[in-house]
């Protein structure tokens, strides 16, 4: 069954410190010993992790890593498709600055010479090296990229699947000795499937498209349809809902790849004990977008919804987030997800604030000592290095916050923002990934800790500039009584009348 082939890319993105480069490190900044940076990019999960509550879902090794992390709640993709999620977090910038909406186009020539998260670590005496898929298009940015790591090694490609249980990550292992990075791919092996029996899926709990939803905020999942045992459905044109046997199915085997995925980040973890970098490395784990499992009868991304738009997004900090390992003390002990009882982890540290993706270019430059660029100023086509996300280094100041429970500032004035593109107000066969030159309108939402505020505007692809005169469209969902957002409250209140100040 070609659902078993469903799987979780995941990219080791090693920066490996030179000790003497640091000790230019920014004044003030709370870092004193070189720390080796271990960034891990998980490719399309949504937080159906333990560690994010999930009760189903066997993940023991990102929960160890959770419980010695300080793990972000609510963090957000500021657009829900693989290469402009990426471009965004790893530059720092909103799609609205990188001018990537598609695949098709590179910020570099498009939009601006901005800097990304590698580049920065080099150009401060890091090695940099990168794995698997990390920017798209893959075969341009490969090339054009190339010089930002010192070693940067192709993505394996998805067409072998490995045999039951077979690993891939051993091939990383040495890898990492050498201070290289590995791994990567991701099949879920159909014996992870074993971990979910059929008749233990569940459905989503919203599996039918909202009455009062949109036309142009549905995503039709047409690469889903296309698919051969999907085609097989002959499921009606875009509404057409999936059979539930077969809902229950891919269910499973999501679950079962973010199983298998948790194996990999297990067997890799635990070469950080093995080669006692676990002491001083950061580990950084983060997805690029969510995924739809069914909600609002939706199927993978390419929304403005939380269920494609949330992330799992949590940093380990040797000494800060955890006390630093014993001599001999192994802090990630590989967990057998198939183990009959597993012990509760516990939780670690934890911010509900909501925070954005592209805090994490800020963020990683603050927790390893590094200068954390300045706020870009507007626009900022013409700036190599800035952020227009928040550094979240202020939540990683424990013992300030105890002294001052005010600290982080109000949970309410955190806004996460999102945007999606799409060729038409109704669904159309590239409305999941319209190209630039076909965008007609642009979703730009916003979540708060209280409501999702969606506003679909008139975009002009040619000059990049959103009218939000006019509006085709509006979503509102309150968190408190519509937390899976099915109840579209637009018209029913004052949602119009939300200010385009709240826009980025
Ligand atoms: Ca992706």
């Amino acid at each position: 069954m070609l659902l078993v082939g469903w799987c979780l890319l995941w990219l080791g993105l090693v920066l490996a410190s030179i000790g003497a480069s640091l000790e230019s490190a920014a004044p003030g900044s709370w870092t004193t010993a070189p720390l080796n940076v271990l960034l891990i990019i998980v490719d399309d999960l949504r937080p159906s992790l333990g560690c994010y509550g999930d009760k189903l879902v066997r993940s023991p090794n990102i929960d160890q890593l959770a419980s010695h992390s300080l793990l972000f709640q609510n963090a957000f993709a500021q657009q829900a498709v693989c290469a402009p999620s990426r471009v965004s977090f790893l530059t720092g910038r909103r799609p609205d600055t990188t001018r990537l909406y598609d695949f098709h186009s590179y910020w570099r020539v498009h939009a601006g010479n901005f800097s990304t998260i590698p580049q920065y670590f080099k150009e401060n005496g890091y090695v940099t090296m990168s794995v698997g898929k990390e920017y798209l298009p893959i075969i341009a940015m490969t090339l054009r990229i190339a010089g930002l790591f010192h070693l940067t090694i192709p993505p394996l490609k998805s067409t072998k699947t490995p045999s039951e249980r077979d690993p891939a990550s051993p091939s990383l292992v040495p890898l990492l000795k050498e201070r290289q990075p590995g791994v990567f791919v991701c099949f879920s092996p159909k014996e992870f499937q074993k971990l979910y029996p059929l008749e233990n899926m569940t459905l989503a709990p919203d599996p039918q498209v909202p009455a009062g939803l949109p036309s142009v905020a549905y995503n039709p999942w047409m690469d889903i349809r296309q698919r051969e045992d999907v085609q097989a459905l002959n499921l009606s044109v875009p509404y057409g809902p999936i059979p539930v046997d077969f809902q229950r199915k891919i269910r499973q085997s999501y679950f079962a790849s973010v199983s298998y995925l948790d194996t990999q980040v297990g067997h890799l973890l635990s070469a950080l004990d093995d080669f006692q970098l676990a002491n001083s490395t950061i580990v950084a784990f983060v997805s690029d977008h969510g995924w739809a499992l069914g909600e609002h009868g939706e199927w993978a991304k390419y929304s403005n919804f939380d269920v494609t738009t949330r992330v799992p997004l949590m940093f380990y900090v040797p000494g800060k987030t955890a006390p630093l390992p014993e001599a001999g003390e192994k802090l990630f002990p590989y967990i057998d997800p198939f183990d009959s009882v597993l012990e509760l982890t516990e939780p670690g540290r934890q911010v509900t604030d909501l925070v954005e993706l592209l805090s994490l270019s800020p963020t990683l430059s603050g927790l390893a000592g590094l200068q954390v660029p300045p706020r870009c100023p507007i626009p900022s086509f013409h700036v190599e290095r800035c952020r227009e996300g928040q550094s979240l280094v202020k939540h990683f100041r424990f013992q300030d916050l105890e002294e001052d429970p005010y600290f982080r500032g109000n949970p309410r004035e955190s806004i996460a923002y999102s945007q999606y593109p799409r060729p038409a107000d109704s669904p159309q066969w590239n409305s999941d990934k319209p190209s630039l030159k076909d965008i007609k309108v642009m979703g730009y939402s916003i979540r708060t800790i209280d409501y999702r505020y969606t506003v679909w505007v008139g975009f002009n692809p040619h000059d990049f500039l959103a009218n939000f005169s006019d509006v085709h469209a509006g979503e509102l969902y309150f968190v408190g009584s519509d937390p899976l957002q099915d109840h579209n409250m637009y018209n029913d209140s004052q949602g119009r009348d939300l200010p385009r100040s709240l826009m980025p």
